[in-house]
């Protein structure tokens, strides 16, 4: 059937996703050194850091990519990116300069498909990410 229209929270899933590694964060099963809760999102430390802040900023609900998550259009894109800017502040990476990446698909790297932002600062930063 159609899961948009079956989920109260519109994004096709009821509930946390069975074996998505993200939703079991964000409902604390499997831990994580958390550095920010608000009401709809959670970030916690890569563990892989690829700069010396590396933070993942996730919604507690399931959305795979960020392209779904800008679909249903609830504001919860607004918050991911205001909990971004936050920790960026709380890591003390405000003024240097911080990069926020979705990788999108396979294609771009995407190996987690629960849609979570990555907050890089620390160190200089280059462009193109390659
Ligand atoms: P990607 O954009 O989907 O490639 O990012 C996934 C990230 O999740 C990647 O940077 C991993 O190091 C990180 N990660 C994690 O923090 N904890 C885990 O248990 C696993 C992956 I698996």
């Amino acid at each position: 059937g159609d899961l948009s229209t079956a989920s109260p929270i519109g994004n096709g899933y009821a509930f946390a996703v069975t074996d998505c590694l993200f939703c079991k964060i964000a409902a604390k099963e499997i831990p994580a050194e958390i550095v920010l809760e608000t009401g709809r999102a959670l970030a916690f430390r890569d563990i892989n850091p690829q700069a010396p802040t590396h933070v993942l900023v996730v919604p507690k609900v399931h959305y795979e990519n960020a392209a779904a998550l800008a679909a249903a259009d609830d504001g919860l894109a607004d918050d991911l990116l205001s909990a971004c800017h936050i920790v960026a502040v709380q890591e003390g990476v405000s003024e240097s300069g911080y990069r926020v990446v979705f990788n999108t698909g396979t294609g771009a790297g995407q190996t987690v498909f629960h849609v979570h932002a990555h907050v890089l600062g620390g160190r200089s930063l280059q462009w193109p990410p390659g």
